[in-house]
């Protein structure tokens, strides 16, 4: 295609990402809603590459830790990430350190760093409860009944819902603007291993905790927060994906985790159609995709990148329609989804990730100029 008809195209991809995001269709519209950044650029590189992510791959890797400029994805295949993945748990208790052992000030640092490198930051947060200050994990206690409004403990989850909001305030570019993100609160709710999981707590529940958490932070004023559901691969039909759905006005992105379903022989096939359902539910609401975590551990595969994960991410609508996909933490301790150098798995990671079809971070930067018009 010649320039200007990219440009072209552009502009009406801009124009529709801006009204897109500032003007969700249905009733639960809030024209008070400002367009998000995020959102506009991933509308307008849509289609054109899948950006590929890595939780906290500025943070450590494989047998490093915390030094400027690293990365086990540059590492291996040259380049940044285009995604990059924080973890909030321990901040609602005050803590300095994440549960991973990642300082917050050197989080908001890193994440401040990839803002202004062309990325965009996603934040998980793997919530401590705020009556016994026991792990996402500890699920004997019902959790969610008692903090939301009503609830005896309504009070002190609202303090840690204020420690979040005051981490992510603090996320300032050096125009004193604030830096985009997604957050991604209370994933993966499908399955029944964290306290605001599928049997701890009532959909309707689930449903206003998910509210109650989105509408304090934008409350705080956070207008460039995007936020994203995203459920694990316990769903066989849109209407089951929607389960837990708390509502239009709350979501922008439709994401969907899946490790699982790769550890079965030919689960490629469960992968691409549940990515299918979730694109299904996303179009109908006018909303993004996304393959929001995923991974082997150990990359125990030396061919899951391009076989398996390669293979999924080339599926003609997967292709088309999922914005970005995100593998897990590179954690030497506990446990890493991203080889690094001399890895059996890191050559072909490599090749998977030099696809045309993946923007690492230079591709992503690139698309977006395209997108814009601007020459090259
Ligand atoms: C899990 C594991 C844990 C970690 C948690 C939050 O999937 O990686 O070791 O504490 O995510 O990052």
């Amino acid at each position: 295609m010649d320039k200007k008809k990219i440009s072209g195209k552009i502009i009406i991809l801009l124009v529709g990402a801006s009204i897109l995001a500032s003007c969700k269709s249905g009733k639960e519209q809030n024209m008070e809603t400002p367009s998000k950044e995020i959102i506009a650029q991933l509308e307008a590189v849509k289609g054109k590459g899948i950006l590929f992510g890595h939780q906290d791959d500025l943070a450590y890797g494989v047998d490093w830790y915390y030094p400027n400029g690293e990365s086990d994805v540059k590492r291996v295949s040259g380049d940044f990430p285009a995604i990059f993945g924080w973890e909030l748990g321990g901040l609602e208790l005050g803590n300095t350190h994440n549960l991973d052992s990642v300082p917050f000030a050197l989080m908001k640092q890193l994440a401040i760093e990839a803002d202004k490198m062309g990325g965009i930051n996603t934040f998980s947060w793997h919530a401590f409860s705020a009556i016994d200050s026991v792990s996402s994990w500890d699920t004997e206690t019902k959790v969610v009944e008692h903090i939301l409004p009503g609830g005896r403990y309504h009070k002190e989850f609202m303090v840690h819902l204020e420690k979040v909001a005051q981490f992510f305030l603090s996320l300032k570019r050096e125009d004193g603007q604030q830096t985009p993100f997604i957050f991604r609160p209370w994933h993966e709710m499908d399955g029944s291993w964290f306290w605001w999981g599928d049997k701890h707590c009532t959909k309707e529940e689930y449903k206003k905790l998910f509210r109650l958490t989105i509408e304090f932070l934008r409350g705080k004023g956070l207008t460039q927060m995007v936020v994203a559901y995203s459920p694990d691969n316990k769903y066989n039909s849109v209407n089951e994906y929607l389960k837990y759905y708390p509502g239009d006005s709350l979501v922008d992105i439709l994401g969907a985790d899946n490790y699982h379903d790769f550890s079965i022989p030919g689960g490629e096939e469960k992968v691409v159609s549940k990515l299918h359902l979730a694109i299904e539910a996303a179009k109908t609401k006018n909303k993004l995709a996304a393959f929001t975590e995923t991974g082997l551990e150990f990359v125990a595969d030396s061919t899951w990148y391009t076989k398996k994960l390669g293979k999924v991410l080339s599926d003609p609508l997967v292709s088309k329609e999922i914005s970005y996909v995100m593998v897990w933490r590179n954690d030497p301790k506990v446990h890493y989804y991203f080889p690094y150098p001399g890895h059996p798995a890191a050559g072909d990671a490599a090749n998977m990730l030099a696809n045309p079809g993946i923007l690492l971070l230079n591709k992503f930067k690139e698309a977006k100029r395209e997108a814009s018009g601007e020459t090259i």
